[in-house]
């Protein structure tokens, strides 16, 4: 049995077409069915369905042979055990430094002011600062970043942002994009090397469906 981890809602409906064309049909949909694995018409193959930010702890455990996950989730767990093989180029935004419309950031900035900083992202935020020496205290949050400047408890966030509705309709700019962000395919490094004459076909069929 193969197992692919990934999560549902956006990913999971960006990774379906691609299956789709790799003549792989999940059974079930996880919005429809509670179900937390999903079979597929490929009898050795199953999908387990997680939150986004677990999938690289289910690969890199073997409780998941593959797995789809964002960069950003990506970067946050380190990538310990796992293989990175192929940028699907689904689920794309980017990471941004965003503040309020009314803030002069680039002017605390250029003065050297501490910035408050609200984020899910602590290590690609933590990196992004100090890479430009500035200071920076940061404050963890799970969601919806874009509260935090509204009400006080930062200055700051370093968030995704993909049509910037969202922060439009919160009154904030985005100050600058860090990098942009996309989900990659990531593989177990044990089970590549136990079990490749099984994994690398998939592999190999994701690589050829990229968007
Ligand atoms: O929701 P949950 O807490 O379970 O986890 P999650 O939010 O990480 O999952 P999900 O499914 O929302 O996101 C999974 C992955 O999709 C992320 O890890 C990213 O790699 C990718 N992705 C692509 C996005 C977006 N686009 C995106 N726009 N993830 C989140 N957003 C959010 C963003 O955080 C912001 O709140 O959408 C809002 C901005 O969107 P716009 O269009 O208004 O700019
Ligand atoms: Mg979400």
């Amino acid at each position: 049995m193969i197992t692919l981890a990934l999560s549902k809602g956006r990913i999971f409906d960006e990774t379906t077409p691609m299956l789709a064309a790799m003549g792989i049909e999940p059974l079930e949909h996880p919005e429809k069915s509670r179900k937390l694995i999903l079979g597929t018409n490929r009898p050795d193959l199953r999908l387990l369905i997680v939150r986004a930010s677990d999938v690289p702890t289910y690969v890199q455990y073997g409780a998941a042979d593959l797995g789809i996950a964002g960069s950003d989730v990506l970067v946050e767990h380190g990538g310990d055990g796992l293989y990175q093989p192929v940028d699907l180029g689904i689920a794309k935004c980017r990471m941004s430094l965003c503040a309020a419309q009314d803030l002069d950031v680039e002017t605390m900035i250029r003065r050297g002011a501490r910035l408050r900083v609200a984020t899910k992202y602590l290590q690609t935020t933590r990196r992004y600062f100090a890479d430009r020496g500035i200071h920076a205290d940061l404050i963890k949050l799970y969601g919806s970043m874009e509260l935090a400047p509204l009400v006080g408890l930062a200055d700051v966030i370093v968030d995704l942002v993909s049509t910037g509705a969202t922060l439009k309709a919160n009154g904030l700019r985005e100050v600058e994009v860090i990098g942009p962000v996309s989900s990659r395919l990531i593989v177990n490094q044990a089970s590549l090397k136990l079990r490749y004459d099984q994994l690398e076909p998939l592999v190999q069929a994701f690589a050829q469906h990229t968007k």
